[in-house]
């Protein structure tokens, strides 16, 4: 039996802005307000396919949606088949370059056309990619900001046990090394030494302070240091890599697989963690899990965890899945999270649905 073709009909893209109940604080940038843009693919044959991009500042949603809504004009009629409708994307913006917002639009399109396929299929995601519905181990990164020791520590055991999490991110790049060092031992105080600690500088350092700040914290357990210098310099990543036992981490600001697979090439880090709106959606996503998989390279998730739930079940080096829950508020039926592990709803696609109220009471003017 053939699947009914299903076609692109139309895009809609809102634009949202939540509060963070605990806002982001990092070296490079202090976040109160999380933008959101809500994606719904509509078909002729009435399935919707759902998707969001959170591009991080408010302003952004001004570019970004006026180019899903090109999409749409230009998809009308195609078949839902999404590494075709991906291709044609990316190419139609390939005169202004295939990374930043362009790759950005094509991810959140992706996402939306990949759950839209798996709701015709009838099965999850998970299962349309070849999988099976089950748990996916994840870490805790809604909070451990750039926040004095005591404040830290007790936000660590809260986070903790929001859904009994074994493992916690905390962000480092405080203006003193030693103040940095402190918030590690305050908050391995606080939890125990059975919680894995990851570490992320948010960009936040030049080399020469990260190889400084790096060598000083070395020895403190952690599962890896991430982003200690700008995402670029690859360079640098490498001599990092190379000088240091704790495992390096980038990724979230890869723009498409061909940068993990860079990145790889010049032994700039010992783990990748790939962000959803940046690699590529879900087709991205494959594509790059492929080339860490032949490396032997662990992959974790940065962002979109229900997205990254399903995909994380069929990726060969899946490791940490980064859990956040900042899109939740918005969502009929949020994630559930217990014993440390996600647990993708066994509907068909991707289960993401919104609470139009939720939605009204928090669109955006931009
Ligand atoms: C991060 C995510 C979202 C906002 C700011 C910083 C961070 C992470 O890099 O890896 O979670
Ligand atoms: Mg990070």
């Amino acid at each position: 039996m053939q699947l009914a073709p299903l076609t692109f009909k139309s895009i809609s893209a809102r634009a949202v802005v939540l509060k963070l109940k605990r806002p982001v604080v990092a070296r490079i940038a202090t976040i109160t307000e999380w933008p959101l843009i809500l994606i719904d693919l509509y078909t002729n044959e009435g399935i919707v396919g759902r998707s969001y991009l959170e591009p991080y500042t408010v302003k952004t949603m001004r570019y970004l949606i006026p180019v899903l809504h090109d999409f749409g004009d230009m998809l009308k009629g195609r078949r839902v088949a999404p590494v075709e409708l991906y291709d044609l994307a990316r190419k139609s913006l390939h005169f202004v370059g295939y990374q930043g917002m362009s790759m950005i639009a094509v991810s959140g399109l992706d996402m939306a056309a990949w759950d839209a396929l798996a709701k015709a299929s009838g099965v999850p995601l998970c299962v349309l990619l070849g999988g099976s519905v089950g748990p996916v181990k994840a870490y805790n990164s809604n909070g451990l900001w750039l926040q004095p020791p005591d404040v830290v520590a007790a936000d660590a055991i809260a986070l903790r046990d929001e859904g009994g999490f074994t493992a916690l991110k905390l962000r480092l790049g405080r203006d003193r090394a030693g103040d940095d060092l402190a918030a590690i031992h305050a908050i391995r105080a606080a939890v125990g030494p059975d919680i894995e600690l990851m570490a992320d500088f948010n960009q936040g350092l030049h080399l020469g302070e990260a190889l400084q700040c790096c060598h000083m914290i070395d020895d403190a357990g952690l599962a890896w240091i991430e982003e200690p210098i700008v995402y670029d310099n690859l360079d640098g990543y490498a001599q990092l890599a190379a000088e240091l036992q704790t495992p390096i981490q980038i990724g979230e600001n890869f723009y498409g697989p061909r940068d993990l697979h860079t990145a790889l090439q010049k032994k700039a880090c010992d783990l990748v963690m790939p962000d959803f709106m940046r690699i590529g959606g879900v087709t991205g996503w494959l594509r790059a899990a492929a080339i860490a998989g032949a490396a032997g390279i662990p992959m974790s998730t940065h962002l979109y965890p229900e997205v990254a739930a399903h995909v994380m079940r069929v990726t060969e080096t899946a490791h940490w899945l980064e859990w956040q829950d900042w899109a939740d508020p918005i969502l009929q039926k949020p994630y559930d999270i217990r014993d440390g592990l996600l647990h993708i709803p066994d509907v068909a696609g991707v289960g993401l649905e919104w609470n139009e109220g939720a939605v009204k009471a928090n669109l955006a003017t931009l």
